[in-house]
């Protein structure tokens, strides 16, 4: 996983700073992102502590890793810049969320979602961290949470009030009375049938930002997707968003102009059943990420297009 900055062609190049802990092999290029009219900072991959396979879902390995995802996503935010964190698993989300509320005062979340990932541990039938993120991030849910080994460095950073999740389709009981009890709001697949995704990100957006300037984390996790497009993630759930509805999504989160950071997770280009399923899960990731970068399905011309004339 790493964090990417994005700068707008009108401010000068950006050179990260000497105090910025990347892996050695981190490069950066100033090379503008297609179709979006971004520059791209790669600042290279986060080095992390080499784990026991034994001990790749204990919470001391995953808390230090997503430890060293937060201080990155608060560095790259405070510099003024839009911040992309490529997953990696959802508990990736736990350091990213933090560190940009570290940056900035009380963003909103939109959780993009086949799964609500509120479980707690001692709600979770799994054990699975990438299915409990939003659970540790809650301050309402604080009482709830047992204190795990490496996690003394993070703190709740969100209300109930300021997350919205969109896709959800496998809910676990416990979470479903999270979402009900706490007043989550959320809008199923079967609310995006209702009311169609343009609705719903009319509500989504006035529910968060109406009346405030509050910067918006767009958490993306790959398996809101249909598995048809999206078969190389870890828990495909039938019944997804389509290509249309994903993008809408990520369009929308440009044009809000509030976009400071976003995460998409669960791309596993190990799974999927067909030689072809890493590829075209790898293709959708990148699409809602120029999407929400400013990449527009009707095409673009620069400002000062002319068109050939004979001669
Ligand atoms: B993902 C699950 F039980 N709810 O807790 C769990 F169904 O980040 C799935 O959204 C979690 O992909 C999925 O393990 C986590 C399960
Ligand atoms: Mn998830
Ligand atoms: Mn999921
Ligand atoms: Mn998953």
């Amino acid at each position: 996983m790493y964090p990417l900055k994005t700068v707008h062609p009108s401010v000068p190049p950006f050179h990260p700073p000497s105090h910025f802990k990347f892996s050695s092999e981190s490069h950066f290029s100033h090379e503008p992102f297609p179709h979006t009219g971004c520059s791209v900072f790669d600042y290279g991959d986060l080095t992390f502590e080499d784990v026991p396979r034994a001990d790749w879902n204990t919470s001391w390995s995953v808390a230090c890793a997503v430890h060293q995802v937060a201080k990155a996503v608060c560095r790259v935010i405070r510099d003024g810049h839009t911040c992309v964190t490529l997953g990696g698993d959802h508990s990736l989300a736990l350091g990213s969320v933090f560190g940009h509320s570290l940056a900035q005062q009380n963003p909103a979340v939109i959780w993009v979602d086949a799964h609500a990932d509120v479980n707690t541990p001692l709600t979770s039938r799994t054990g699975n961290l990438h299915g409990q993120p939003v659970a540790f991030l809650l301050h309402e849910l604080q009482d709830k949470i047992p204190s795990l080994s490496g996690f003394s460095w993070l703190s709740p950073c969100l209300s109930a009030r300021d997350i919205v999740y969109i896709g959800l389709r496998d809910v676990d009981p416990a979470e479903h009375f999270i979402l009900k009890n706490y007043g989550l709001q959320y809008f199923s697949t079967r609310h995006i049938d209702e009311l169609g995704i343009h609705k719903v990100m009319e509500m989504t957006l006035d529910y968060l930002i109406q009346h405030s300037k509050r910067s918006i984390h767009l958490s993306f996790d790959i398996d809101a997707f249909d598995p048809s497009l999206a078969p190389a993630t870890g828990t495909p759930v039938p019944g997804g968003l389509t290509l249309r509805e994903g993008l809408y999504i990520a369009e929308e989160l440009h044009n809000s102009g509030a976009l400071s950071a976003l995460d998409l997770v669960e791309v596993n280009p190990r799974l999927g059943s067909d030689p072809n399923a890493a590829d075209v899960t790898l293709d959708l990731a990148m699409d809602v990420i120029l999407s929400c970068l400013g990449k527009v399905r009707e095409g673009m011309h620069t400002k000062g297009y002319r068109l050939p004339c004979p001669s």
